[in-house]
């Protein structure tokens, strides 16, 4: 089983990382590039997982070589689950690279981290419907507290692969 933490860089990808896993992390160069990634291990509910702390990538269009590793990452690893972190104060730009993710046929949970940052500024967010128009858990996380991890890493066993026909036909409907 494994997970993949994605999102564009500067989300807190490697802070959510960091609260997921143990001691046992592995830093290494992607083969063939400049670009490291790292690998450590979590068990949930009693399953083992690896999880990889993918490259920052704004779209699945790759514009450098860390957005190709990740996408080389994601193509390498087809029954992954995917973490798709956002900052909470920018979900609207990061629910793109969500969806397309999605698209790929990728079970999908969110995490809405920098959730502090989103209260200090008094950005609300309605979970309720967000949650209600993608159908995927949807978390509000505070990497660097602590606040939320245990939900996010409860989602990963609720996460399914996306109808996204249907995904769309709801987004139409707005
Ligand atoms: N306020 C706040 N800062 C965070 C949170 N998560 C991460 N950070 C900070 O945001 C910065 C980027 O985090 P990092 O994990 O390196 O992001 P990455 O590029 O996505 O891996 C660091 O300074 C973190 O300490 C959070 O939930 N709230
Ligand atoms: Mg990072």
């Amino acid at each position: 089983m494994k997970i993949l933490l994605m999102g564009h860089p500067n989300v807190g990808k490697s802070a959510v990382f960091n609260r997921l896993t143990g001691a046992n992390i592995t830093e290494s160069n992607y083969p063939g590039t400049t670009v490291d990634y790292t690998v450590g291990y979590t068990f949930i509910e009693g399953q083992e997982y690896e999880i990889i702390d993918v490259p920052g990538t704004f779209s699945t269009e790759p514009k450098d070589e860390a957005e190709q590793v990740a996408l080389d990452i994601l193509a390498d690893n087809e029954d992954a689950t995917v973490i798709s972190v956002l900052d909470a104060t920018k979900v609207e730009r990061g629910l793109y690279l969500s969806l397309e993710i999605m698209e790929k046929g990728f079970p999908v949970i969110l995490a809405l981290n920098m959730w502090d940052d989103a209260e200090k500024r008094n950005i609300h967010i309605d979970l309720t419907h967000l949650r209600e128009i993608l159908k995927v858990p949807v978390i509000p996380t505070v990497a660097i507290s602590g606040k939320g991890i245990s939900e996010l890493a409860r989602g990963v066993t609720r996460a399914e692969e996306v109808d996204v026909e249907e995904l769309k036909r709801r987004v139409e409907s707005l």
